[in-house]
This record gives structure tokens, C-alpha cells and sequence, in this order.
């Protein structure tokens, strides 16, 4: 770690209220539970704000009011729709310094991700899919493409407006109505977002949120006046979700953990390579479903990346995450924390070797290094289990096919990196990968209008783009 002057982004130009209800119906409304949750800024551990938490009968009325909104939002003609999302869309970018910084605050990413990546893309979502709201019957998505009722959202901590947006808008572009749940340590920037829709107007009831727990999610996909859920999450929740769903009518799209291998082959550019790997696993502190968190480099190369590798750790910032140098900032949670811990642990006790660049972490809060194992075997835990962290599984390979069989080694199959100079050999490997998303010579980069989804264990279903739109619209009307 090298010296240098922090440059802290203002922590007021966000309005923090102390406590804050429930978003239903367009209004602010009291839980009708006693139960109540601190949210907390986890670089600091400094409580933000307390959050109600809602029972099945504040989610009921959440959803009666999704479903009353439902029968005159559906009716609006596509442009008029797009309207409302367009506003949404030029609010959050007028917003979106302020919303960066509650982001950071609440979540513990460097304000440099919340501002440049977050934001942007969250506004990005809004702009695309209002364009989207009145050129569906043109789209090939069927004659007379229709909504299909009230959607039920419950999205995850580590991109919570990113997740948001990701949801929200091709719901309300296809016409469908909302009721979505924040997950229990970011609940503020979906907050802000309804106060958002109150801005632009839209009609009361078309956008609810609800703050809560596992119960209060479990309470709205499990509800009878849902006609569609979408979750981002854990594999084990999404499960659950799925069991609670079948046998019912709802439809149901399932993002959820992932095991990425970014693979490197001798021929690849080397220093391109180490910012795409550092940008697959450091990104977010690792807390991201697509982190290229197995790294398979070719043998004949793997000391010069490792050196080169290292040399890079050793330049990055971990601290302050409203510091505009910041690279790493904080684990979300405790919990996430000790998940991280234990895995690492597990990787030592199974043999392989733990490396991190010298790396002071602040007295307070919820910290980790970044961190690199190599040695690792495939039987390994930290090779096969989604740690979430800023935690990278050092393996080798020697030939094209054994790259590909390693990358697929896996029960998930979300997404991948490919590094080579070679188109033939790109393509070759790229479309033996089981993965919804093969990033070629670059890692982690999005837009709104490519649909992102896994294979196997990583889900089903797509968001995103045109595909995202099929999963908002009820295909019996085709
Ligand atoms: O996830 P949960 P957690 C992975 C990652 C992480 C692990 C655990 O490996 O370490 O999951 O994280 C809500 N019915 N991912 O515990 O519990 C919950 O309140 C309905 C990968 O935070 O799945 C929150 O809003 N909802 C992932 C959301 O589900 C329920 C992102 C996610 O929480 C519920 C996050 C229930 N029974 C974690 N129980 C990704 N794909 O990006 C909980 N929830």
C-alpha cells in the first residue's frame, strides 16, 4: 500500500431520515408489525436509519394495491407508459450523485463504482426499457403482447439499485405492476427510488416496496394475487422459492450464484489479462454473482500473470468507500464477513496457498483483503463454492480442452472470461463454455441491452434486452 491524499465525497448531500415505513399505494405507511430493523453503513458499523419490517398483511396490501393499479396502468397506451419511465430514468441521472453516496453508504462499495458503474447503468435500464414500452406489438413478442398482472420482486444486497432497475423497468414497460422487496442490509436506495416515483408522478400503486426480511419475502412470492416472481439471490432461497411456486400459475425467473472462470491462455495480452481478472474478482469486493472468481491461466505462463498479478494487489485501496481513490471498500455484512472467513480457512486447511498484498484494514467495520490462493485443487471448497468475496482460486491447465473441462467443473454456469489474441481458439472455447454470459478479452461489463442469465445451478431466465421483456409478458395472448 502506497500513500496518498484521501478525497472523501460528501456524505451531505444525502437526506437520511431517521426511520422510514413502508412504500405502498403511493404513500409512506406504518408496518402494522412492531418489528423494526436498523440498517447499518457496514465501513463503520454506524447505524443510518431504522426500517420497518413488513408482516404478510402490510405485504397484502401491497399487493391489493398492485392489483387495483394494475387494471389502469395495463390500459395506458405504450407511449404514455414510456413517458413515466423516461422521467424515472432523467430523475435518476439528475439524482444520481446523491443516490451514489447513499449506495456507498449502505452498502460499503467505493464511490467510484457507485458513480461510474451503478448509477450510470441503473439509468441506462429506465431509458432502455421506456423505449421499449411502446414498440412491443412491433418487436416480434407477438400481435398483442399483454402484461402479466402483479409482479412480486425480491432482489439481493450487492447492486441494490442496479437490482432495482433491472426488475422494476421492463416490468412497468411491459405493463405489469410491482410490489418489490429490498433486501434486509440495502434497503435505502430502493427507499429513495419510491420517493423517486413520487417525483415523476407515477400513478399510485404501479411501484410498492416493501423492507423486510426472509419472512416478507417469502410472504409476497408466496402470494396468491402474484401472477410473476423474480428473484436474485442465494441458490439454497431460490430453491425454496421455486418449491413454494410449483404447482401454481406464477411464472418465475431465477438469478442466482455463480462460480466464473476466467480463463487465460500463453497467447493472451498480459496486461490486459491482469486488469480483467482484477476487475472479475476485486470489483464490488467480489460481491457479485459473475465474479470471475476461478482463474484458469495456461501453465506455461502461470509464474509471469502470478507476478504480475501480485504486483497489482499491491497498488490497490482498500478504506474509506466514500474516498474517490477507494478501490476496495467494505464487506456488506457480518454475516457475509464470516462466510468469507470460513471459506478462506477452508482453503488453507485444504492445502492451497494464501497470498494478500500488505494490507492494513480499518479498526471498524467489516473488512477483508484481497486475497489470492494458488495450488488449488477442483475437489477444493474455495473451487467450488461461491465464497462472495475478494477471494480468487488460482488454477492451471495445459491445453484448450482441459481449460474447458475445468471452466465446466462446476454446478453453476452463469458466466465466463475468455483471454486470447487468437479469434479461432476464442470461439472454439467460447461456445463449449456452460455459461449464459462468455466475456471475450474483457470481464464484467454490461448493458442494458444484452439479457443476462445462467445455466444450471445460476438460474433460469433472462433479463435484459428483448429477452428481458419475455419474461413480463404473458405468452397465452400470443
Ligand atoms: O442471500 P439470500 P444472502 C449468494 C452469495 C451469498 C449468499 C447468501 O453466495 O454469500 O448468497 O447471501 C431474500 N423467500 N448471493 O443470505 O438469503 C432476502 O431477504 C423469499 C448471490 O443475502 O438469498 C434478500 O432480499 N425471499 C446473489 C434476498 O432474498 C427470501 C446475491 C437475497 O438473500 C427468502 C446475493 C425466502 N425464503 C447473495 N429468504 C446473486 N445471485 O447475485 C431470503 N430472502
Amino acid at each position: 500500500m502506497f500513500e496518498y491524499a484521501p478525497a472523501p465525497e460528501s456524505r451531505d448531500i444525502v437526506d437520511i431520515r431517521p426511520s422510514y415505513g413502508l412504500f405502498i399505494n403511493g404513500e409512506w405507511v406504518e408496518p402494522q408489525g412492531e418489528e423494526r430493523h436498523k440498517t447499518i453503513n457496514p465501513a463503520t458499523e454506524e447505524v443510518l436509519a431504522e426500517i420497518g419490517w413488513a408482516s404478510e398483511a402490510d405485504v397484502d396490501r401491497a399487493v391489493q394495491a398492485a392489483r387495483t393499479a394494475f387494471t389502469t396502468w395495463s390500459a395506458l397506451p405504450g407511449a404514455e407508459r414510456a413517458k413515466y419511465i423516461f422521467r424515472i430514468a432523467r430523475i435518476i441521472q439528475e439524482r444520481s450523485r446523491e443516490l451514489a453516496v447513499l449506495e456507498s453508504l449502505d452498502n460499503g462499495k467505493p464511490i467510484r463504482e457507485s458513480r461510474d458503474v451503478d448509477l450510470p447503468l441503473v439509468a441506462a435500464h429506465f431509458f432502455y426499457y421506456a423505449g421499449w414500452a411502446d414498440k412491443l406489438a412491433y418487436a416480434g413478442l407477438g400481435v398483442d403482447p399483454r402484461p402479466l398482472g402483479v409482479a412480486g420482486q425480491v432482489i439481493p444486497w450487492n447492486f441494490p439499485l442496479l437490482m432495482l432497475a433491472w426488475k422494476i423497468a421492463p416490468a412497468l414497460a411491459c405493463g405489469n405492476t410491482v410490489v418489490l422487496k429490498p433486501a434486509e442490509t440495502t434497503p435505502l436506495t430502493a427507499l429513495a427510488f419510491a420517493e423517486i416515483c413520487r417525483q415523476a408522478d407515477l400513478p399510485p400503486g404501479v411501484v410498492n416496496i416493501v423492507t423486510g426480511a426472509g419472512a416478507t419475502g417469502a410472504a409476497l412470492v408466496a402470494h396468491p394475487g402474484v401472477d410473476k416472481v423474480a428473484f436474485t439471490g442465494s441458490t439454497e432461497v431460490g430453491r425454496k422459492i421455486a418449491r413454494t411456486l410449483a404447482g401454481t400459475r406464477k411464472k418465475l425467473t431465477l438469478e442466482l450464484g455463480g462460480k466464473a472462470a476466467n480463463i487465460v491462455f500463453e497467447d493472451a495480452a498480459l496486461d490486459q489479462a491482469v486488469e480483467g481478472i482484477v476487475n472479475g474478482i476485486f470489483f464490488n469486493q467480489g460481491h457479485v454473482c459473475c465474479a470471475g472468481s476461478r482463474l484458469l491461466v495456461q501453465e506455461s505462463i502461470a509464474g509471469d500473470l502470478l507476478e504480475a498479478l501480485k504486483r497489482r494487489l499491491a497498488t490497490l485501496r482498500l478504506g474509506d468507500p466514500l474516498d474517490k481513490n477507494t478501490d476496495i471498500g467494505a464487506i456488506n455484512s457480518a454475516a457475509q464477513l464470516a462466510k468469507i472467513r470460513e471459506l478462506s480457512a477452508a482453503g488453507e486447511s485444504e492445502g492451497a496457498e494464501r497470498w494478500s498484498p500488505p494490507c492494513p484494514l480499518p479498526d471498524r467495520g467489516f473488512w477483508f483483503p484481497p486475497t489470492v490462493f494458488t495450488g488449488v485443487a477442483q475437489s477444493h471448497r474455495i473451487a467450488r463454492e461461491e465464497i462472495f468475496g475478494p477471494v480468487l482460486s488460482v488454477l492451471t491447465f495445459r491445453t484448450p480442452a482441459e481449460a474447458v473441462e475445468k471452466a465446466n467443473n462446476t454446478p453453476y454456469g452463469l458466466s465466463a472470461g475468455v483471454w486470447t489474441e487468437k479469434g479461432s481458439l476464442m470461439l472454439w472455447t467460447a461456445s463449449r463454455l456452460r455459461a449464459g454470459v462468455v466475456w471475450s478479452n474483457t470481464f464484467n461489463r454490461f448493458d442494458p441491452a444484452s439479457p443476462f442469465g445462467g445455466y444450471k445451478e445460476s438460474g433460469y431466465g433472462r433479463e435484459g434486452g428483448r429477452h428481458g421483456l419475455e419474461a413480463y409478458l404473458d405468452w397465452n395472448h400470443r
